[in-house]
């Protein structure tokens, strides 16, 4: 299989689920911006939403949409410490996160990215919005030590989108305990694998 990622992107969670359940992958870099893939192919007709993580099965099929792409890993290796077997309460206390990390947090910082929107509405209001979201993780991570009692699926993705905040100015030290966090995720040897294949260690 192979994974089209792109620097220090959301992609970067699927490398570290990889990593952590223990699948050899090939990778390939996108240019975002061009939509093009390192060995030169248009990367709109792999993925036509043009956007990364795209997963690349051996019959060819392509999977995309990152917490979809995470639990099919998963299931495929039975990798059930990160992601418990279909039935098991547990597995929707996963689900319930990944799916908050990936409409919530992700996508709540969507709208920073974005050149057109005014710095004063980010100040204002796209800004705001997420650290009341972080308030909510700092209190969580006081009482826990992963988003669940161990690492999970979508720890390595919160990990992945809470990298991206000194790009706007968001001091994470404001939050003791999603700064504890976030050290204790980067600790891992699976994250670290996956910060060093992509330089960023
Ligand atoms: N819904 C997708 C969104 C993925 C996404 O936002 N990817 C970003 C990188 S973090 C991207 O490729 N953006 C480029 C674009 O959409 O043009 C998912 O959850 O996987």
């Amino acid at each position: 299989m192979k994974l089209y990622y792109s620097k220090g992107t959301c992609s970067l969670a699927v490398r570290i689920a990889l990593h952590e359940i223990g699948i050899k992958a090939q990778y390939e870099a996108v240019n975002l911006k061009i939509k093009q893939t390192e060995s030169g192919k248009d990367f709109l007709k792999i993925n036509a939403k043009g956007a990364v993580p795209a997963l690349e099965l051996d019959n060819g099929e392509i999977l995309t949409e990152n917490a979809v792409i995470q639990q099919y890993l998963a299931d495929l290796h039975h990798a059930t410490t990160v992601l418990p077997e279909v039935g098991n309460f547990k597995r929707y206390r996963v689900l319930e996160w990944l799916n908050y990390v990936s409409t919530e947090i992700h996508k709540g910082c969507g709208a920073l990215f974005h050149p057109k929107i005014p710095q004063t509405v980010k100040d204002e209001v796209f800004i705001p919005m997420l650290k009341a979201k972080f308030d909510y993780l700092d209190a969580h991570f006081a009482n826990s030590p992963f988003l669940l009692d161990h690492f999970t699926l979508p720890d390595g993705y919160l990990f992945v989108i809470l990298s991206w905040l000194p790009k706007f100015n968001i001091d994470i030290n404001d939050w003791k305990n999603v700064s504890r966090y976030i050290t204790d995720v980067k600790n891992r040897s699976s994250v670290k694998a996956a910060l060093q294949e992509e330089q960023l260690l």
